[in-house]
Parts: structure tokens; sequence; C-alpha cells
């Protein structure tokens, strides 16, 4: 491997989720999950957008894998819809709901791309959630009866499996600052919310493990935050750590080490007394893993407050009154210097080295996968049709190149899944971020790859990264 070459084995991989691109919301037996019940609640998303049609993906798959396969990638990762499979989120599964992504799978299979399952990407079926949503212990159960179905359905087939992605998005964004669904502002069901997922998470794992071939991998994806504190000034420093306990401690504490940080517990008293964890819950948490996925955006820069806030923060999580991190109005979050997308993230590689270089510590041995990294831009067609995006070509190659330099370090890094394929929901945002290597135009839903998926398809097929300025 030469100093700019990945290993020949990696995964050149895109990443999308059912929501953001399915549509077909009422096809096939599915029924509605909390993102369909929040978007359809009047000012719950920018100009009331939705994911009925999205990009129609549940309609278009062929065309968007063989797209996939002509431009060179290697690995493909969706997620399934939990209400597409059971309708109420318990007993028997829909045949017809699963058989559109044994259709997907086999689909990727036929061209040589390899998928990679996500079990859940945020929607909850609205039924679980009606009878409490994540804060209630019996929703990781349901997960755990739905991650058993999936696997059997598609173990054969699938070899990278997935529980959860980013967690912590599902706890503090649904259940905490209420921007993400269902919308609820609980300081403590927010943690309730992450335990749950927690729990959810290691009964998956062995659920998924039971039913499928020893050779599949199971991991889940964090949004593990690269958190930094202002200054060296102790205050600072513990700023920094309260919200590392609050963004990583409270996910990789008991899913890697089998426990919670005890300043996490300390921290948070006054929300919560923690009694729903109970005996057994840590070690059920506490399954060996196989991979573990990390998504990176951006870094977060923080210090004590001068004073106590509350309301609105510069953490880049969305306007809402009510802060998503629970216990923290004495921690200020600051916009870190340097150019940024179109979601305000400041564009910064170093982050994604410093956050793979602290999990092969936090977790030696385990192989790693950047399950999700990208960038928004306002990107629009020239008069000939086509799209140039170089501002995201750029992006790409920072954040690749930090990926090397990891691997160079001695990272075990295995792949890499651009955030997104193509165009698509953007959660509260609606459509208006663009963050997909293939531009849609929503009034016809045509694709047309970006000038970044020639890019990015040329290093998947060399194995190297081509230059910015690449003629493609
Ligand atoms: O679009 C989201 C994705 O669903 C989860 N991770 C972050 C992306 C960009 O905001």
């Amino acid at each position: 491997m030469s100093s700019v070459s990945f290993p020949p084995a990696f995964l050149w991989g895109a990443a999308t989720s059912a929501y953001q691109i399915e549509g077909a919301v009422r096809e096939d037996g599915r029924t509605p999950s909390i993102w369909d019940t929040f978007s359809h609640t009047p000012g719950r998303t920018a100009g009331g957008e939705h994911g009925d049609i999205a990009v129609d993906h549940y309609h278009r798959y062929r065309e968007d894998v063989a797209m996939m396969a002509e431009l060179g990638l290697t690995a493909y990762r969706f997620s399934v819809s939990w209400s597409r499979v059971q309708p109420t989120g318990r007993g028997p599964a829909v045949q017809r709901g699963l058989d559109f992504y044994r259709r997907l799978v086999d689909e990727l299979l036929s061209v040589g791309i390899k998928p990679a399952v996500t079990l859940y990407h945020w929607d909850l079926p609205q039924e679980l959630e009606d009878a409490g949503g994540w804060p209630e212990r019996d929703t990781a159960y349901r997960f755990a009866e739905y991650a058993q179905i999936v696997g059997e359905a598609l173990g054969d087939r699938v070899e990278q499996w997935i529980t959860l992605n980013e967690p912590w998005c599902s706890a503090f964004l649904g259940y905490g600052s209420g921007v993400h669904a269902p919308g609820r502002t609980e300081p403590g069901g927010s943690l309730r919310a992450a335990h749950h997922l927690n729990l959810a998470h290691g009964l998956a794992t062995s659920a998924l493990r039971s039913v499928m071939p020893a050779r599949n991998s199971v991991a889940l994806s964090l949004n593990s935050a690269v958190v930094r504190p202002l200054s060296q000034d102790p205050a600072d420093l513990a700023a920094a750590r309260k919200i590392d306990d609050l963004a990583n401690g409270v996910f990789h504490g008991p899913i890697l080490h089998g426990v919670y940080p005890e300043s996490l517990y300390a921290a948070t008293e006054l929300v919560t007394d923690w009694s729903y964890v109970l005996d057994g819950d840590l070690a059920a948490i506490n399954q060996p893993l196989d991979a573990l996925g990390l998504n990176y955006y951006t870094p977060a820069l923080v210090s004590a407050a001068e004073t106590e806030v509350s309301g609105p923060r510069a953490d880049g999580h969305g306007a809402s009154e009510h802060s998503p991190w629970p216990s923290a109005d004495d921690v200020t979050f600051h916009q870190t210097p340097g150019e940024r997308t179109e979601m305000g993230w400041t564009i910064d590689p170093t982050g994604l080295h410093d956050l793979i270089m602290r999990y092969s510590r936090e977790a030696p041995g385990l192989p790693l996968y950047i399950t999700e990294n990208g960038a928004a831009y306002d990107d629009k067609p020239d008069p000939d049709g086509r799209v140039h995006d170089p501002e995201r070509i750029a992006y790409l190659h920072g954040h690749l190149s930090a990926v090397r330099r990891a691997i160079a370090d001695g990272a075990d890094v295995r792949g890499y899944y651009l955030w997104s394929l193509m165009d698509n929901f953007e959660w509260a945002y609606g459509y208006e971020k663009r963050f997909g290597a293939v531009y849609v135009d929503y009034s016809t839903l045509a694709r047309t790859p970006k000038s970044s998926a020639y890019w990015y398809g040329k290093a998947a097929r060399t194995g190297t990264l081509p230059a910015v300025e690449t003629e493609l």
C-alpha cells in the first residue's frame, strides 16, 4: 500500500436511510412512523415538508443501484423501515415489506455491491411511540424482536449489520430538544430513552446472532462528538468532559465497557435517578461487537458558561427552546472557526482523524467504519444540466485524507460511506439541504450524478484519491 492508496479491501460506500429516500409511505402494509406523524404536524419541518414521496427510491431502487454500480461504488448502507416490516411494531412480519428489502439486496449483490443494513434510523413505528416510545423499556424488547425478523429474512445474504444509527439523535433530539420526532422535550426522558436504546442495541445484537451465520458482522453507528475545550482552564476542561459524557460516554460506556461513566450519573442526578437501569442491563448491553461505525461531520467547541444559559445554542443541532443536553446549562457551545457547509457546520477533517484515533484506543482491535461523512451545499445544475460541486470534492478529499492518515497511524479503518448517495429529506430541514453526491430534481425526481460522484467513483475504482482539480 503506497502512502496515498487505501487497503485493497477498503469499502467505498454511500449511505442513505429509509424515511429520507423511500417514499411509498402507505404501500404494501406500511403504517406511520414517528417521522410521518412529526413531519405532518404543522411547524415541525421546514415548509411542512415530509417523506411521503421523498426520492421515490421504493419504486426506483433498480435505477439507483445501477447508478451506484456505474459510478464504481463497492458498498451501500441503507436502513429498513420498521413499520414496513412490523406495522404495529410488534407481532408477525409483513412479507411484502420484507420483500422490498430482499429485492434491493439481490439487486445490489447482482452488481457486486456489498449491502450494509441499518435496522433503526430514527423511524419508530407510531404505535410504539403511542405506548411511550424509547423512554419505555418495552420498546427495547420490541426492537430485539424486529431485529430477529429482519436477521432471519436477510441474514443469509447481508453480512454487515448495524443495529442503531446515531442513538444520540434519537434520544436527545427526539426527547430532549424536540427538534426531531417525536418532538418531546423531557430532559429525564431523554436519558431514559438513551438507556433503552442501549438496551435495544444489546438485545438486538444477541437476537441477530441467534439467527444469522457467524460470519456476519454486527455493529452500531455512533455520531460520537469530537469535543474540544475552548481553553485549558479547568472549568472549560470540565465543560468538555460533561459534553463528552452526554454525547459519547452515555453510549460507548455501556456498549464498549459495560458501565456508565460515574461522572455522567453525578452530572445528571437532578433530572434522573437512573432507576430504570435494572440488574443485568449493563451485561446485556455490553455485547462483543464485530465492528464500530463512526459518523462524523464537525467538531464541538465548548467552554464553561459565564452565566447559566438555556434555549438555543451554537451546537449545530437546530433551534429549540429546549436544550438537547440535559443538565448542561453551565456549558456554552461556540462556533468553531473556519469555512462552513450549508448546515453551518465547520469543515474540519482533523476532527475525523482525532475521532478515529480515539476509538482505536477506546476499542482496541475493533475494526472501524466511517458509516457517514459528507456535506450539504447549495448545488444547482448548470445550463448544460451538469452539476458541479467542487466544494464537496474538496470536503471529501480532506476527510478521506484524514482517514488515510489514521490508517497510516495504525487505525483499522475498513471502509467509508459517503453521506449521502443522493439528495434527500434532511429531517427538520426538509429538502432544502442537499447532501447527495447525486443531484435530485424534486419536480421530476430525475437523478444526475454531481462531479463529486464521479470523483468519488474514481477514488473507489483506483483505491487512491484523485486530485481535487481532476478533470472528470
Ligand atoms: O441526514 C442525516 C442522517 O440521517 C444522519 N446523520 C446526519 C445526516 C446529516 O444531517
